[in-house]
C-alpha cells in the first residue's frame, strides 16, 4: 500500500487525498507537524530534500514528490487523466498554470491570514500576492463560463489540482462572489462521489 506524507492543513496533500479517494485506492496517511519542523528531519529529507509535503511513497519505497506530478502518476490510465495527446496537454496546461500562476498566490495569503494570523505584519506582501492571484481567478472564471470542468464536461486532475487552494481562497482574503461560474464549479467538485473534505469528519 502507498503511504502519503501530508500535513493536517496542506492543500497540496488534499489534492492527493481527493484523487486517492476518487480512485477508491487505499493508502496510509502520515501527518507531519510542519510547524514543529517534522519535514526537516534527516529521515524526511531523504524522501524530499525540499523539506515539503506531500510525498507519496510507493510499495517498494520509492518516494514521489510534487503534488501535480503525483496526480499524473496516480491518474495514468484512468478517466482522471485522458491519454489522447491534445486532451492530455489541456490537462497538463492547467497543472503548470496551478504551479506557476496560482499556488503561491493563494497558499501564502491563506497561511498568513488564517493560519499564522500575521495579516498586519505581511500586509504589503499579501496585497501583492492577491493582485496576481486575482488574474488567476479571472482566467479560471473565463474557462468555467465555457465548460463545467476545466478541460470539458468531465472532472480531471486539472480540476483536482486547482480545487483546494481556489476553494479556500477566502481564507486568504479573496472574494469569490464576483466569480459565479467558479463558485458553481467548486460546488460541482464537492458533489462528486468520493469527495473528501480537507479535514476528515
Ligand atoms: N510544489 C509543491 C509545493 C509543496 C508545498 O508547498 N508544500 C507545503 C505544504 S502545502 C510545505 O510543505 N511547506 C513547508 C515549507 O515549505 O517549509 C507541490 O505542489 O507539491
Amino acid at each position: 500500500m502507498v503511504t502519503l506524507y501530508d500535513s493536517r492543513l496542506s492543500g497540496n496533500g488534499w489534492k492527493l487525498r481527493l484523487l486517492l479517494s476518487f480512485l477508491n485506492r487505499p493508502y496510509t496517511r502520515q501527518i507531519l507537524n510542519l510547524a514543529e519542523g517534522a519535514a526537516g528531519t534527516p529521515e524526511f529529507l531523504r524522501l524530499n530534500p525540499l523539506a515539503r509535503v506531500p510525498v507519496l511513497v510507493l510499495d517498494d519505497g520509492t518516494p514521489l514528490i510534487e503534488s501535480n506530478a503525483i496526480l499524473m502518476y496516480l491518474a495514468q490510465g484512468t478517466r482522471w487523466f485522458p491519454s489522447e495527446p491534445l486532451a492530455a496537454t489541456r490537462v497538463t496546461q492547467w497543472l503548470f498554470f496551478e504551479q506557476y500562476d496560482h499556488l503561491k498566490y493563494f497558499a501564502r495569503p491563506r497561511f498568513l491570514v488564517s493560519i499564522a494570523k500575521q495579516q498586519e505584519q505581511y500586509a504589503d506582501e499579501i496585497v501583492y500576492l492577491r493582485q496576481i492571484g486575482q488574474k488567476a481567478l479571472v482566467a479560471l472564471e473565463a474557462q468555467l463560463q465555457q465548460t463545467p470542468f476545466l478541460t470539458g464536461p468531465d472532472c480531471t486532475i486539472a480540476d483536482i489540482a486547482l480545487f483546494p487552494y481556489t476553494s479556500m481562497a477566502e481564507m486568504g482574503g479573496y472574494a469569490l462572489q464576483p466569480f459565479p461560474a467558479l463558485r458553481e464549479w467548486i460546488a460541482r467538485v464537492q458533489a462528486l462521489p468520493g469527495f473528501v473534505p480537507l479535514i476528515p469528519q
